[in-house]
């Protein structure tokens, strides 16, 4: 080996023996291996080599290259395990007797009447579902009797995503996979569907006091022979005045969603204001809640199920809002908000 390059080896060898920390190890890459460094400058140094020269000079730069970055792994390997040990043995003994953070975290207003919903459901016999944030535009709109380029798609402002998919528009975007699941058990067995399926949605939506772009709903479906309007309403009601432990005034009225016929908007009186209108409520006086009606044959069908033999209801409440309405939230954006002092006021008090 040409003594220049043993020379540097040997400093080299030197310098990486005295490291004593990871930072001091870095400064020894830069100084051999780095863009200006030592070895780096060697190899610019050969082209005032003869070609013979040249050939074993080049060579023996680049054995003693991997030797550097071989020794400086190691070295990183070793100097990692040992500030990690120094870190360790600095930390504070875990002391058991000490007193309990009391400052912990709440849960969310809205996971909370999520929570009471489900137990409410549960308790009438409904399955309580997941479902994914990303979905497929035919799990989203085609599936529940939206094709592509239907009009009640511009309803929903949607985000897509460049492979095609998009980011769940409403929960009615699991109610093909439900009917799918459950099918079966209802064909075979004349056991009734029920389920609910509360999810996160998006839309493009511009905020304000009772919109947001992101938002969670809570789905419902029941399908078996002979359901009626009437099983929808008794349920919806049921449910209310078991969230809001009192009598609420509800309204029904007509409502357009390509998945039901009939369809209806339940809108439940303003409890921000006691319905005399404010920003909550675009001083209407009512709160647009739960969408629902008769679940649309073509439905029925895409899921397996024959419309001649059964019938079923939907609805998909806003679970943001009624989050709002039971806690008395004027501005929905403070649930988004991050903000633990607006957040944290909320508990269980069932
Ligand atoms: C739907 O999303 C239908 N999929 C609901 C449905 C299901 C109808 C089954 C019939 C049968 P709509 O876009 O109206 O409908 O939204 C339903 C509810 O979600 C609204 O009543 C409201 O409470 C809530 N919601 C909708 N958009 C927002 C928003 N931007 N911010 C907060 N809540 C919202």
């Amino acid at each position: 080996m040409n003594d220049k390059i043993l020379k540097l080896k040997e400093e080299f060898e030197s310098e990486i023996e005295k490291a004593s920390c990871l930072a001091d190890l870095d400064k020894i890459r830069v100084a051999y291996l780095g863009k200006k460094g030592n070895i780096t400058a060697l190899l610019k140094g050969m082209k005032e080599l003869s070609n013979e020269e040249r050939k074993t000079f080049g060579a023996d730069v680049n054995k003693l290259k991997a030797f550097a970055s071989e020794k400086i792994d190691e070295k990183n390997k070793e100097l990692a395990e040992k500030e990690i040990a120094q870190e360790i043995a600095a930390m504070p003994e875990f002391d058991i007797t000490a007193p309990a953070n009391l400052d912990r975290g709440s849960y969310h207003p809205i996971t909370l009447v999520q929570r009471q919903c489900e137990a409410i459901f549960r308790s009438m016999g409904f399955n309580v579902e997941d479902y994914s944030e990303v979905v497929t535009d035919y799990e989203c709109f085609e599936s529940v009797n939206i094709p592509k380029h239907h009009p009640a798609r511009d309803m929903q402002d949607t985000y897509y995503l460049e492979n095609g998919q998009l980011l769940k528009s409403q929960t009615s975007a699991a109610q093909n996979a439900i009917l799918r699941k459950y099918s079966k058990d209802l064909i075979e067995n004349g056991r009734p569907i029920k389920a609910i399926f509360p999810g996160r949605c998006f839309r493009n939506e511009a905020t304000d006091a009772c919109h947001e772009n992101t938002f969670f709903q809570m789905e419902g479906v029941m399908v078996d022979k002979d359901i009626s309007i009437s099983n929808l309403i008794y349920f919806m009601e049921t449910m209310l005045s078991e969230v809001f432990r009192k009598e609420i005034k509800v309204r029904l009225r007509p409502g357009f969603f390509p998945f039901v016929e009939p369809g209806f908007e339940l809108d439940i009186s303003c409890l921000i204001c006691g319905g005399t209108g404010c920003p909550s409520c675009k001083h209407s006086g009512w709160l647009e809640l739960c969408p629902c009606g008769m679940i649309h044959p073509n439905v029925l069908r895409e899921g397996g199920i024959d419309p001649e033999k059964y019938t079923g209801f939907a609805f998909g409440l806003g679970l943001t809002r009624l989050a709002m309405m039971k806690y008395g939230i004027k501005d929905i954006r403070d649930l988004n908000s991050g903000s633990l002092k607006a957040l944290s006021q909320f508990t269980d008090d069932e």
